[in-house]
């Protein structure tokens, strides 16, 4: 039977190299078969320009391009780490990228895609943040810098992001229930597919007075985790221990 598989929070870099391997053989033994693989945003842990060529930005190109050249169509979205990827590197991988509010439809259902940061209105400091950062203006600024510029300025931020966030409140971290009702009632969907937060579940809610799911997928730091949304309407989270 056709599938779908849906994944995010990756945050793959360079000094986790047992996550890349655990990424690749997933490409290999549960993507072969899917007719479609969607990757919900922070596919890398940072990402500083199309420009850097890292020996894991090359690697996870030539899988990813390998996969799509096997038949499977591949979609990206940008989480709130990956959010300057662009065309540039979504055609040397085989993506397709994806706005940051996307409704697919899933064998005949509507589902709408988001990273799920945008919905955690409560981190007032991180939502200042991803405004300044997401203007064309600071982008282009940010991008004009030499890339020696740009590895210093991104560290230092991510230090600095490393310090705000272990004094924030896991309620705070976590997504606003009004702003998950409003966005999915905009779009008449009674599907959410989402990542960013780390809290993998089925959330049972109310849309337009209709019964609605919010699928929040897992992040892959202990293990990693899918969903799988077959042709027959039926879905399944599922997740497996990444082997080190
Ligand atoms: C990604 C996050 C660092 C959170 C900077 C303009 C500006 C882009 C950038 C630099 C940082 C991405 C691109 C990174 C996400 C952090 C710290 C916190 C909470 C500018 C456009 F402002 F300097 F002009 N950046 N990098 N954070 O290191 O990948 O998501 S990053
Ligand atoms: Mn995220």
């Amino acid at each position: 039977m056709s599938c779908t598989v849906f994944i995010s929070d990756l945050h793959l870099e360079e000094t986790r190299p047992e996550i890349t391997d655990a990424f690749i053989s997933f490409l290999e033994h549960k993507c072969h078969n899917a007719d479609r693989l969607y990757i919900l945003g922070d596919l890398f842990e940072a990402w500083i320009g199309d420009d850097e060529h890292t020996p894991l930005q090359n690697t996870i190109a030539e899988q990813l391009l390998a996969l799509k050249n096997s038949g499977t169509t591949i979609y990206f979205q940008h989480g709130n780490r990956d959010f300057l990827l662009q065309q540039d590197y979504a055609t040397r991988s085989g993506m397709e990228l994806l706005p940051e509010e996307a409704v697919i439809s899933l064998y005949g259902t509507p589902v709408l895609l988001m990273h799920g940061d945008s919905l955690c209105t409560r981190d007032t400091g991180y939502m200042h943040f991803r405004k300044t950062v997401r203007t064309p203006v600071s982008q282009a600024a940010f991008l004009a810098r030499s890339l020696d510029e740009r590895k210093l300025v991104a560290k230092q931020m991510r230090q600095l992001s490393q310090a705000q966030n272990s004094s924030k409140s896991n309620e705070i971290m976590d997504v606003t229930e009004a702003e998950v009702e409003s966005v999915m009632t905009h779009h008449q969907a009674q599907y959410l597919i989402q990542g960013h937060t780390h809290r993998p579940k089925i959330h049972d809610l109310t849309i337009l007075s209709q019964p609605a799911k919010r699928i929040v997928l897992g992040d892959w730091e202990n293990s990693l985790w899918y969903l799988r949304w077959l042709e027959n309407g039926e879905y399944q989270l599922l997740h497996e221990p990444i082997k080190l």
